[in-house]
């Protein structure tokens, strides 16, 4: 039985449960970080010197990094099905893998972190602003593919999806005046209907 460690309302530890549940895998979960704590006790930091959740175990295989674990699941267990067939086609999708990691996630972190897990009269109105816009930003690049595309790897749902799924429902569900993407809001709604985002990805807000 394939184990995972990790909060359920942690952005990279929902990306797994999504990926887990598009390739119809059984599990088991325990909950680790947050408030739940146990992920810089010595037993966790053997498994992931990086302390961090969502923390992988596949027999006597052990994995952390929330993408690298797609990326093995998908290989090892859905036959390659969550990635385009071709060398140009699984590079792409991976590309926004990657780019969730390196570019949406430094500017809609703080949005989130700000307007859902900090108290009202803490929050800084400027980091927000900032974060808006970077974000904003972001999600103009996602728009810009989708004109070109249904999916980010192109013309299949794939785990390029996921990473920034994650993200667009927590986007479209934070307290802000979006701006208006239309293929961002199509390709939105066809997660939407997908039973995994439904049971992993739309949840409350926490
Ligand atoms: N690049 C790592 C990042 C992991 C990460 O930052 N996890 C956060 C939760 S989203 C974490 O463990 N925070 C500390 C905690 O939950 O206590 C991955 O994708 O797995």
């Amino acid at each position: 039985m394939i184990k995972i460690w990790g909060r359920t309302d942690s952005s990279n530890v929902q990306k797994v449960l999504w990926c887990l549940g598009e390739l119809e895998l059984e599990f088991e979960r325990f909950d680790v970080g947050g408030k739940f704590g146990g992920n810089k006790e010595k037993a966790y930091l053997d498994m992931n010197p990086n302390g961090l959740v969502p923390t992988m175990q596949d027999g006597n295989f052990i994995l952390w990094e929330s993408n690298s674990i797609m990326r093995y699941l998908n290989e090892k267990y859905g036959q390659g099905r969550l990635l385009p067939s071709t060398p140009e086609g699984r590079a792409s999708a991976n590309r926004w893998m990657d780019w969730q990691l390196s570019v949406l996630n430094p500017s809609i972190v703080p949005l989130f972190w700000n307007l859902i897990r900090t108290p009202i009269d803490k929050r800084d109105p400027n980091a927000v602003k900032t974060a808006l816009e970077k974000s904003s930003a972001a999600w103009q690049m996602v728009d810009n593919q989708l004109a070109r595309n249904p999916y980010l790897g192109g013309d299949i749902f794939t785990i390029g999806d996921i990473p920034a799924g994650v993200w667009a429902y927590r986007w479209f569900n934070l307290p802000i005046e979006q701006p208006k993407f239309d293929h961002l809001n199509a390709w939105y709604k066809g997660l939407s209907e997908r039973p995994p985002y439904q049971k992993h990805i739309m949840i409350p807000m926490t």
